[in-house]
């Protein structure tokens, strides 16, 4: 994907997995869809989380779902679903397969990665990285291990370096704190609870793109 579309893309970035949901995965994800998200990614962890058959199920319905209304559909960490349901892209973060080697397994497919110093923002373009995850930019409830809060520090200081790769913030993100994000130099949010947790998904998602825009 050419990286200025791929920016679009990233404005209004939606990842969940069942154990983010009050309701169901596909419903809050329909919903948001209806909201204005660009694009999703499928992250299935932490307690109850699903696994195997259940997982794959849940990913090729989600999968299904943003097929059919032309949004982006990413795997977080799992290289094999990815790659089995020829999702559009992956996402990893630091402490998940190496950067390199899944650059390699995936084609050219879309490739996230988390980076939480310039080193790691380094690192990660020179292994083959579409884009940048950076953050925590708030403090987050949804992340346990999450590494130390950020606010928009690291994406100021990749932008201040001139480095134009795409930047997506994540961490704590609400309708009320995204337009900082944007303001530094990113090309948009991602979020987890402010629509996955919310009782109206798709005005979350309104509100969210209303303050990035
Ligand atoms: N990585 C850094 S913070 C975070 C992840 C996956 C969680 C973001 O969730 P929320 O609910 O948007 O704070
Ligand atoms: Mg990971």
């Amino acid at each position: 994907m050419e990286s200025s579309i791929l920016r679009q893309k990233l404005n209004l970035y939606f990842i969940m997995g069942s154990t983010n949901c009050l309701k169901e995965p596909e419903d809050v994800l329909l919903q948001a869809i209806k909201g204005g998200i660009t694009m999703f990614q499928y992250r299935e962890k932490g307690k109850n989380a699903r696994a195997g058959m259940d997982k794959r199920e849940l990913a090729r319905s989600l999968q299904k779902i943003c097929a059919l209304h032309a949004v982006p559909f990413i795997v977080n960490d799992d290289i094999d679903l990815a790659v089995e349901l020829d999702a559009d892209g992956v996402h990893i973060g630091q402490d998940d397969a190496d950067a390199g080697e899944v650059r390699k397994r995936i084609g050219s497919r879309i490739l996230g990665v988390s980076a939480h110093t310039m080193a790691e923002v380094k690192k990660a373009m020179k292994d083959g990285a579409d884009y940048i995850g950076a953050g925590p930019i708030y403090p987050t409830a949804t992340k346990e291990d999450a590494e130390p809060v950020k606010g928009t520090l690291l994406i100021e200081e990749i932008r201040k370096a001139g480095i134009t790769i795409p930047i997506v913030g994540i961490g704590g993100i609400t309708s009320a704190n995204a337009r900082a994000v944007k303001d530094a130099g990113g090309d948009g949010v991602s979020v987890i609870s402010a629509i996955s947790l919310s009782e109206d998904p798709c005005r979350a998602a309104e509100e969210l793109l209303k303050s990035v825009h």
